[in-house]
């Protein structure tokens, strides 16, 4: 059995090891990225259930995302070894300032060559919930097709849905990112884009005319981070603003929109009917609280997703409790 269901791409992560830029830099150090697998390690810590699936090169990079994957509690039996393309690898150094640089050598590896004929019908098996991203059809030449497939196949197995842009411009062009991605809106029922993200599929408008248009195309609920003003929340006529969880510092942002979705579905997901008209109107400040909470931790990290808290720190975190650590 499985909460949720998630299938995208893992990598190994390569990043200095104090300090420095890519290339003078001594010393790597290695871990594991990749936006599904950050959302998968986010909900597992928080006590849900999680499948991941991908496809990973038979390679030493391949192991260690299996095995930390595994080690946090993920479901892996799903997942598929490709003898003839590699585990992805990417990149990632702090320039002193705004968002980190992103470095992919994800071209030709196990996870871009994924196609609809990949999918299993047991992958949705025992299963509530999928989450796709904006990242898996940007991969390969028939990603977008796989990522639509799998978005059909759930919603005929009336799974719930959720679809995060994750737009990533270094994996393709402006003009396919946003056909593309337009396109699966209608696929899911909670939509989870970010204001640039909102800007850059629909230019400019406000945020309020944002969220209306994208429950117009078929979202039922969209949640919209909007970094550190905190985050935006759209259901039928509701607009919900909730305030950021305030940090003194950034350490690095990247990770932070996956543990906002970790954060927001874990709190669905704890009703039994979450999309039902009258349980959302009640529970979705307190959703997107959760996912504000999430999303500004994973900031104070340079790891992508492991300073993901348990359900019992979050909750203290909302609640103002001082926790006990010693
Ligand atoms: O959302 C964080 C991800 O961007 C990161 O972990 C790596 O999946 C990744 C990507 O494609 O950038």
């Amino acid at each position: 059995k499985a909460d949720v269901v998630t299938i995208g791409e893992s990598m190994v992560l390569f990043q200095p090891y104090t300090e420095g830029t890519i290339n003078y830099t001594p010393l790597l150090s290695k871990s594991v990225g990749g936006a599904e697998s950050n959302l998968a390690f986010g909900l597992s810590r928080l006590g849900k259930k999680v499948r991941w699936i991908s496809r990973l090169g038979s390679d030493p990079f391949g192991d260690l995302i299996l095995a930390t994957l595994s080690g946090e509690g993920v479901d892996i039996s799903y997942a598929k070894r490709d003898d003839n393309a590699p585990t992805a690898l990417y990149f990632k150094e702090s320039k002193g300032y705004g968002d980190p640089n992103v470095f992919y050598y994800r071209k030709h590896s196990a996870a871009s060559k994924l196609s609809s004929e990949d999918i299993e019908a047991s992958w949705l098996d025992d299963a509530r919930h999928l989450h796709m991203t904006g990242i898996t059809p940007a991969l390969g030449e028939n990603t977008a097709d796989f990522t639509r497939e799998v978005m059909k196949r759930a919603r005929e197995k009336g799974m719930t849905i959720s679809f995060d842009p994750n737009l990533r411009r270094k994996l393709w062009s402006d003009e396919q990112a946003r056909e593309v991605l337009l396109s699966l809106i209608p696929l899911c029922d909670i939509f989870l884009p970010g204001i640039e993200e909102a800007e850059f599929l629909l230019g400019e408008k406000t945020k309020e005319q944002y969220g209306k248009s994208f429950l117009d195309m078929g979202a039922s609920v969209v949640a919209m981070k909007l970094g550190a003003e905190g985050s935006l929340g759209f259901f039928q006529d509701e607009v919900v603003n909730v305030a950021p969880y305030k940090v003194d510092k950034v350490i690095d942002t990247v990770g932070a929109g996956d543990a906002f979705a970790a954060g927001f579905l874990s709190r669905v997901l704890d009703e039994e009917n979450p999309l039902a008209f009258y349980e959302m109107k009640h529970f979705l400040p307190e959703a997107l609280k959760r996912a504000n909470v999430m999303g500004a931790l994973a900031t104070q990290f340079k790891g992508d997703w492991e300073g993901a808290p348990t359900l019992e720190e979050v909750s203290g975190l909302m609640g103002g409790k001082q926790m006990v650590t010693r």
